[in-house]
This record gives structure tokens, sequence and C-alpha cells, in this order.
């Protein structure tokens, strides 16, 4: 999901979202019947084909598809071993799963549902049908993935918020750790933005916020790295395998870049135009629980930067 303003827009249509060769991996110890679905897909989709629970696993993490039709009857790894492996892993647990199978009791049915299937078809298959399904829970699918999308974006600024912030932290935390890596994080506010409101008005200080937020989203950062709205006029940087010199390079990269935007701010006591202060801490993380510290360390260092007069960068 990457055209954010589509999804904003209130004409988005999901079904346009679909793509428009969707990727299917078919799983069927038995080739006869992954040709019989072949068939029906083969001509409109990607397919990619597996013939036990464990070449299943492996396509998928390569993959990526945006549907499965699994077998449930299958030697040494069966469909419903298959199914609860892949809602059990970050990297699959949303890619949806349609058994497809000649096992049509309820409580195979409900098994299956219970695993995590968003849907169970009794062979032999009539392909009106199963293209229909195979239809419906691919635009589910892409609903889901826009309500994820949006709930990751801060609506007004169009970046990343602060609930896609502190869930990137916990995992970079996670991966620097293990790395042996330091991490570091820009906390930014920008300057007697109070005064910006009651003077220009609290719509031209919306504008302003966004182009706060443009000045961040275009700073060239690194694979890795996040630039997030945390509140307010309050935005965040997370910035993983970066050590205090490189963050504090890439802060003061941001001060200037919005300082040379030269936005007038004719009530600001420290410039004449929009600026921002700004604290950057650096840490190799080691406890679970020193995220809470690393970002009072950025919130101290940004006291720092507003007591010493605002505009400048502290760490
Ligand atoms: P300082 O230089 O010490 O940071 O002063 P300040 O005025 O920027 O700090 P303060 O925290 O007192 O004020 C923040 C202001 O930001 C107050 C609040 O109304 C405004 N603000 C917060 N969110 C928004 C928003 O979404 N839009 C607009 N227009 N203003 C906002
Ligand atoms: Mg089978
Ligand atoms: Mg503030
Ligand atoms: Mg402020």
């Amino acid at each position: 999901m990457t055209d954010i303003k589509a999804l904003f827009s209130s004409e988005w249509m999901p079904e346009a979202l679909i793509p428009a060769r969707p990727r299917l991996l078919i799983v069927d110890d038995q080739p006869v019947n992954i040709q019989v679905l072949y068939q029906i897909f083969g001509k409109d989709s990607e397919v990619f084909m597996a013939t036990s629970g464990q070449q299943a696993l492996e396509v998928c993490r390569q993959k990526s598809p945006d549907l499965i039709l699994l077998d449930v009857v299958m030697p040494e790894m069966d469909g419903i071993e298959v199914c609860t492996q892949l809602k059990a892993d970050p990297e699959t647990h949303n890619i949806p799963v349609i058994f497809v199978t000649s096992q049509d009791s309820p409580e195979e049915e409900t098994k299956g549902l219970e695993v995590g299937a968003v849907d169970f078809i009794t062979k032999p298959v009539n392909p009106a049908v199963v293209r229909a399904r195979v239809k419906t829970h691919l635009t589910l699918k892409v609903q889901a993935d826009a309500l994820r999308t949006l709930a990751s974006i801060d609506g007004l600024t169009r970046i990343p918020n602060r609930r896609l912030f502190d869930d990137r932290l916990a995992g970079e935390w996670r991966a620097c750790r293990r790395a042996n890596t330091q991490l570091s994080i820009i906390m930014i506010d920008v300057d007697h933005f109070k005064k910006y409101n009651d003077h220009y008005g609290h719509l031209e200080g919306d504008t302003c916020l966004k182009e706060v937020a443009n000045v961040l989203r275009d700073a060239n950062w690194r694979g890795r790295d996040l630039a997030a709205r945390y509140g307010g006029e309050e935005f965040v940087c997370l910035l993983p395998e970066t050590d205090l010199d490189g963050a504090l390079t890439k802060a003061e990269s941001l001060r200037t870049a919005l300082e040379n935007l030269a936005l007038p701010h004719a009530a600001s006591t420290n410039a004449s135009c929009v600026t921002i202060s700004v604290g950057v801490a650096t840490i190799y993380p080691k406890a679970e629980d020193g995220v809470a510290a690393l970002l009072g360390a950025a919130d101290e260092q940004l006291y720092k930067a507003k007591q010493g007069g605002r505009n400048r960068v502290e760490g």
C-alpha cells in the first residue's frame, strides 16, 4: 500500500487496488489438484506452486503471495500446521489462506477457520465459486492493508504517526541489541508555535506543520530510518545503527533545511522565520525497558536547546 493520497480520498475503492495480476500460491501434494486450480487462475494471476507443507512455507516467505489456496491432507506437514505457522509469523500472518480440501466435515471446517483461514472450499471445486471467493478475499486483504496504513499515518501531515514510530522503535531496539549497534533518536519541537497560531491563525498553523513534515519526509534518509509526527508540533526521528556524531550531523541538517525554507514567523522572539529546537540521544540498547530512558534523554537535550536560545541542536 503506497498510494497514501488515494487512500485518504473519500472516493477510494478497494477493488481498484486489487493487483492486476494477483500472486497466488497453490499448495497440494497431488499435482493433478494443482493443475485444476491452475486452469482457473493461471491466465489472470501469477501462480506459485508447492507440493508439501515445508515447501509452501519456503515459497511463501520468498514470494509473499497475495493469497494462498491450501490443501489440508498432506504427508509430513498438513495444511492445518502450515496455516498455524504462517499465522504465527509476522512476515506472513496477513496473507489470507483459503483451505481447498476433500475433508468436508464441520469439525474439519471449524478447525481450519480456527487456525486462521479466511475460507474453506471443498473439492471438487466449482471454478466460478472459487474465483468469486478468491476475489472477495483479495478485496478484503486490500481493505485490511489500507486500514493498517491509515492507522500508521498522521492525518494532517501524512507522515508516519507516533503509533508506527513506537512500534518501529521497539523493533529496532531489539535488532540493535542483537547486533550490538547504537540506536539514535532525534526529537524536534517547533519554536514559539503557540505564538505562530496566535498570530497567523490555526489553519496557517496546520499548513506550517505540513511544511515542517515535508522537510522531514524529503530529508535523504537511510533505509531503516523513520521520521514521524510525535504529537502536536513535535516530531521524532529514529536512526538505527547510528552513533551520536552521525545523529547530530543529521539533526543539524534538518535544522538548517527548515531555516533555509524561511517560512515567515513574525511573532517569534528568536528569529524572523519558523525554526526548530532539536534534542539528540544515542544508546547501545541493552535492557528491555530502556526505550523510555532513551526518549527521556532526547527530551532532556531538547529542553537544553530551548533553554539555550532555540533554533539549535543539543545532544
Ligand atoms: P516553545 O518554543 O517553547 O516550544 O513554545 P511553543 O509555543 O511552541 O510551545 P507550546 O507547547 O506552548 O505550544 C505548542 C502549540 O502547538 C500549542 C498548540 O495549540 C499547537 N498545536 C499543537 N498541535 C497543533 C496542530 O495540529 N495544529 C496547530 N495549528 N497547532 C497545534
Ligand atoms: Mg492432499
Ligand atoms: Mg511542544
Ligand atoms: Mg514548541
